[in-house]
C-alpha cells in the first residue's frame, strides 16, 4: 500500500516517470465536472468532459463497497435533480397484453418486494486509455484509466416483477429502459434520450430498478431516484434517471447498440460485432502510475481484481516485468458480481524502474491475455496491465 510519502513522492516525480495520464492529473486540484452534482475532490477524482473518473490508486482506503462519494460519474450530458416526489415510470409498448401504458410511482414501486444485491458497475470504456499506453494503438472515447468502476449495494425492485405486473405478452423480445436526463447531441446529430434495450432474457432474470445504493437513496449522479442496475453488464444497460420502459414483441435498437457498445476495428466484422452485453475481467495495484517505491524495504503491494464472467479464483503478480509470477492472497471472499481485494509483499533490492503485473483468472477458467485485440472505440480492455514503478 502506498504511505502518505511514496503518494506524494509519486506526485512529484510522476510527470517525468509516467508514459500514462493519471499521474499526472489525479493530485492536481480538479475542477467540478460541467454538470455533477457531488463535490469532486482532486485526490479522489479526474474529470474527464461531462465525466469524472476515480483515482483507482485512492481506491485502497476503501473495502468491498465504494463509497457513493468515491464513485464514478458518467453523464452523456448533465445530472438532473428529479423529485421521487413527482416521479413516474411508464410502462408501454406492443410486448405489453393490453397495449395501453401502465405507470407507477416512487411510492407504489417502494411498495413492491425489494432485493437488495452487491454489483460492480464498470464502464464499457474502462482501462481505455491503456490501448495507446500499452499498446500503441489509437482509439476514440473518454480517455479512463483504470477507475471508471465501482462497486455498491443497491436495494431496489426486480424489473421482472415491474414487467410481470405491467403485463408484459410471452412474445415480448425486447426492454428498453429510458433516461430523463437530456437530449444527447453529438457532432451536430441529436441521438435523443439515453437508451438501450434488453433482451427480454437478461431484462427478467437479474436485472434491479434501484431506489437505494449502499443504504442511502440514489444520489442525484447516479440516477436518482430510480435507476436500472444491469449486473455483470457494461455500464451504459445501467440506464440512470430511469424515466420509461418500452416493452417490445420486436427487437429494438438504439444508437447505444448500433453506433457505439459494440466491436468495430479489423479483427471484426464490417457493420461491427453483435451489441456488447458482459463486462470482461481485470485486475490493478492501488498504486499511481510511475509510483515511487523505497529499496530495501517490504512493500505490501495491494490492489483489486474482479471478472464478470464467474467468481475470481486466483490473482497471480509479477515484479521482474513478467517472468516469474507467484499467486497473491485474496482478502475478500470471492463473489459473483463482486470484487476482491489482493495483496502481496514486495521487498526490492535493486534502485531502478520496475514493471509490476497482475493477473486475474476467474473461477470459468477466463484468465486476462497480454494484450486485447484492438477495437476501434476501445471497448473492453482486459489486457495485464503493465503498471511502471520506480526502485530509489
Ligand atoms: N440516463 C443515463 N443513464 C446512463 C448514462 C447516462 O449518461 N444517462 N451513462 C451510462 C454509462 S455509459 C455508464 S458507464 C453508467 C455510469 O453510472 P454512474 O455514473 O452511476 O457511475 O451509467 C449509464 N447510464
Ligand atoms: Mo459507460
Amino acid at each position: 500500500m502506498p504511505t502518505r510519502r511514496t503518494l506524494l513522492k509519486a506526485a512529484a516525480v510522476a510527470p517525468v516517470l509516467s508514459q500514462l495520464p493519471l499521474a499526472r492529473k489525479a493530485f492536481a486540484d480538479a475542477p467540478t465536472a460541467p454538470g455533477i452534482v457531488k463535490p469532486l475532490p482532486g485526490e479522489y477524482f479526474t474529470v474527464r468532459g461531462t465525466n469524472a473518473e476515480a483515482n483507482f490508486a485512492a481506491l485502497a482506503d476503501t473495502g468491498p463497497l465504494t463509497p457513493a462519494d468515491r464513485f464514478f460519474v458518467r453523464n452523456h450530458t448533465t445530472t438532473p435533480r428529479l423529485d421521487a416526489s413527482d416521479w413516474k415510470l411508464t410502462v408501454w409498448g406492443d410486448g405489453l397484453h393490453r397495449r395501453s401504458p401502465v405507470t407507477f410511482t416512487y411510492g407504489q414501486l417502494r411498495s413492491l418486494p425489494s432485493v437488495t444485491r452487491t454489483a460492480v458497475l464498470e464502464c464499457a470504456g474502462n482501462g481505455r486509455s491503456l490501448f495507446t499506453a500499452q499498446q500503441g494503438e489509437t482509439v476514440t472515447g473518454t480517455s479512463w484509466t483504470y477507475g471508471a468502476i465501482g462497486a455498491a449495494r443497491w436495494r431496489g425492485v426486480r424489473l421482472r416483477d415491474v414487467l410481470h405486473r405491467a403485463g408484459i405478452a410471452s412474445d415480448a423480445v425486447a426492454v428498453m429502459p429510458r433516461g430523463l436526463d437530456d437530449e444527447y447531441v453529438t457532432g451536430g446529430v441529436n441521438l435523443g434520450r439515453v437508451r438501450r434495450p434488453l433482451p427480454a432474457a437478461k431484462a427478467l432474470d437479474d436485472v434491479i430498478l434501484a431506489y437505494e445504493m449502499n443504504g442511502e437513496p440514489l444520489p442525484y449522479d447516479h440516477g436518482h431516484p430510480v435507476r436500472v442496475i444491469a449486473p455483470s453488464w457494461i455500464g451504459i444497460a445501467s440506464v440512470k434517471w430511469l424515466g420509461d420502459l418500452q416493452v417490445s414483441a420486436s427487437p429494438l435498437a438504439s444508437p447505444w447498440t448500433t453506433d457505439y457498445y459494440r466491436l468495430f476495428g479489423a479483427a471484426y466484422p464490417p457493420g461491427g460485432s453483435e451489441p456488447l452485453t458482459r463486462q470482461t475481467l481485470k485486475s490493478g495495484f492501488h498504486l499511481p502510475y510511475g509510483a515511487v517505491l523505497d529499496a530495501g524495504a517490504t512493500h505490501r503491494l495491494t490492489g483489486r481484481a474482479w471478472s464478470a464472467y464467474a467468481p475470481v479464483h486466483r490473482v497471480d503478480v509479477s515484479t521482474d516485468g513478467g517472468t516469474r509470477w507467484r499467486r497473491a492472497e485474496l482478502l475478500d471472499a470471492p463473489r459473483r458480481g463482486g470484487w476482491v481485494r489482493f495483496t502481496t509483499p514486495w521487498h526490492p533490492r535493486r534502485t531502478g524502474p520496475v514493471t509490476l503485473l497482475s493477473r486475474t483468472t476467474d473461477a470459468s477458467g477466463r484468465t486476462q491475455p497480454e494484450r486485447t485485440v484492438h477495437n476501434t472505440q476501445g471497448y473492453l480492455f482486459d489486457a495485464v496491465v503493465r503498471h511502471a514503478v520506480t526502485v530509489v
